[in-house]
């Protein structure tokens, strides 16, 4: 028998044949990331419906030398959970019971492979929430937004994925399995192992059962829509909103030109009576629509504003919508966008949006740059559509050499995958990859999950 044929016998007998497969045509889904930009071939995909199976697979591909992606719903955008060179990827998608809501203790234990939305659920049917929301909530699973240390619309409120994760189980790379889960406010022993692999990105383990803090529910919710001349002026209405003592839930961001690509997709209407270079949407708790308007009205730079009883989808949509439409004018272009998710100093936000455009419409002339992003973190998600495929490294260059002389960071909130790679010396000094490297080698000594991600 071949080798191939060997390790997917020995696969087959892990998890059973049916949840392994390997032929192109179903393994397709599995090997392309959602951008359509990070590709490769795999030698299988395996799908685990347990932590032993998911141990047994480790153990038989370290044997065989094969590396392994974990992958969870594949929405990640930097390539960090495809294969790039036959690894065998182990899709935990299986791994999807939610174990117990503890409404006392307020948390939530469950498989890796449950999606953040049948989490929001179960936290709901509970009056909790969980911290993390996102866009990709159907799709994402528990998993991907801990191995991402996933920001998304709620960081303002809760911090990210690391914030609310109290407890992991996970797979190391000789099969064994660690579980920290004690789920304790206050417990001080060792390392911090759940913040490490929280942000690893499936370079150190197999993460396969998360527990999550949950959150009271707001109360007295109001979304307002606000359209504004400029960044700085978004920041001014946030600002006065915190200074009034409003509880700031939410605070987002996009501007005129993505508006029209969202609406064109999506056949909405003008959110305002009129149309604005930039618009802010604010979730707000404990206060009254009055209060919410009293605060806009004091702002000179309100140009117009919608205000509505939370959770106001329809308001949502206009910025939650703004991936969507951005992949469908960059499948229209027949290229996928170049993504690059970035952070600048708040002060510095708009200065950096403005650079980005004069220097890349300098460099590209026919290249449109969409941003939208989260304000309070001066989260920028910069968005190029029309970048030859030839050119994307050196458009991402031109991006994330800005993001540095405006002392930003090179990846806010999608991780680095495979994607930035290559300019961590920017932002991480050589003792600090030389650290991150012994922690991998310590951990996966042989090297075999995500080869390729994170670490040069
Ligand atoms: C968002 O905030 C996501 O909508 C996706 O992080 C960002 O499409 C993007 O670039
Ligand atoms: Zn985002």
């Amino acid at each position: 028998m071949r080798t191939p044929d060997v390790l997917l016998r020995r696969l087959a007998d892990a998890v059973g044949f049916e949840h392994v497969l390997s032929d192109d045509t179903v393994t397709a889904g599995y090997t392309t990331d959602w951008t359509g930009r990070w590709h490769g071939p795999t030698t299988a995909v395996v799908r685990p419906g347990s932590t032993a199976e998911v141990s047994e697979v480790v153990r038989v591909c370290a044997a065989a030398g094969v590396g392994v992606v974990p992958q969870g719903g594949n929405t990640g955008l930097v390539g960090a959970s495809v294969p790039v060179h036959g690894e065998v990827v182990l899709n935990l998608r299986r791994l999807n019971s939610i174990e117990s809501v503890d409404s006392v203790g307020r948390t939530l234990a469950a498989q890796a492979g449950v999606t953040v939305a049948t989490a929001q659920q179960a936290a709901a049917d509970a009056g909790l929430m969980v911290g993390v929301d996102l866009a990709a909530r159907e799709s994402a699973t528990l998993g991907g937004i801990v191995a991402t240390n996933a920001g998304g619309l709620r960081v303002v409120r809760h911090g990210t994925t690391r914030a609310q994760v109290v407890g992991v189980e996970a797979v190391l790379a000789d099969g064994a399995v660690l579980r920290r889960w004690t789920g304790l406010a206050k417990d001080n022993v060792g390392y911090d192992l759940v913040g490490l692999l929280t942000g690893s990105e499936g370079t150190l383990a197999v993460i396969t059962k998360v527990l999550l803090r949950l959150a009271p529910r707001p109360v007295r919710v109001q979304v307002a829509l606000v359209g504004v001349p400029s960044l700085d002026a978004a920041l001014e209405v946030l600002s006065a909103n915190v200074d009034a003592g409003h509880t700031v839930e939410a605070a987002e961001f996009f501007h005129g030109d993505g508006l029209a690509l969202v609406r064109e997709t999506l056949g909405l209407h003008r959110p305002l009576g009129a149309d604005y270079p930039t618009y802010l949407l604010l979730e707000l708790s404990n206060v009254s629509e009055d209060d919410v308007a009293a605060v806009l009205t004091g702002c000179t730079a309100v140009g117009d504003a919608t205000i509505g009883p939370g959770p106001a989808s329809r308001l949502w949509a206009y910025r939650e919508s703004h991936t969507e439409a951005v992949s469908a004018a960059a499948a229209s272009l027949g290229t996928p966008a170049v993504k690059v998710d970035v952070s600048v100093p708040l002060p510095r936000l708009q200065s950096f949006e403005d650079e980005v455009r004069a220097v890349v419409g300098a460099r590209f002339s026919t290249v449109d740059v969409i941003t939208y992003g989260h304000l309070a973190e001066g989260n920028s998600h910069v968005n190029l559509l029309g970048v030859p495929d030839t050119e994307a490294e050196d458009a991402t260059d031109t991006v994330l050499r800005l993001v540095v002389d405006h002392g930003g960071s090179i990846s806010a909130e999608h991780g680095v995958g495979r994607a930035k790679r290559r300019w961590l010396p920017l932002v991480r000094s050589a003792a600090d990859v030389a650290a991150m490297q012994a922690v991998k080698r310590a951990f996966d000594p042989a090297g075999i999950f995500s080869p390729g991600v994170l670490l040069p």
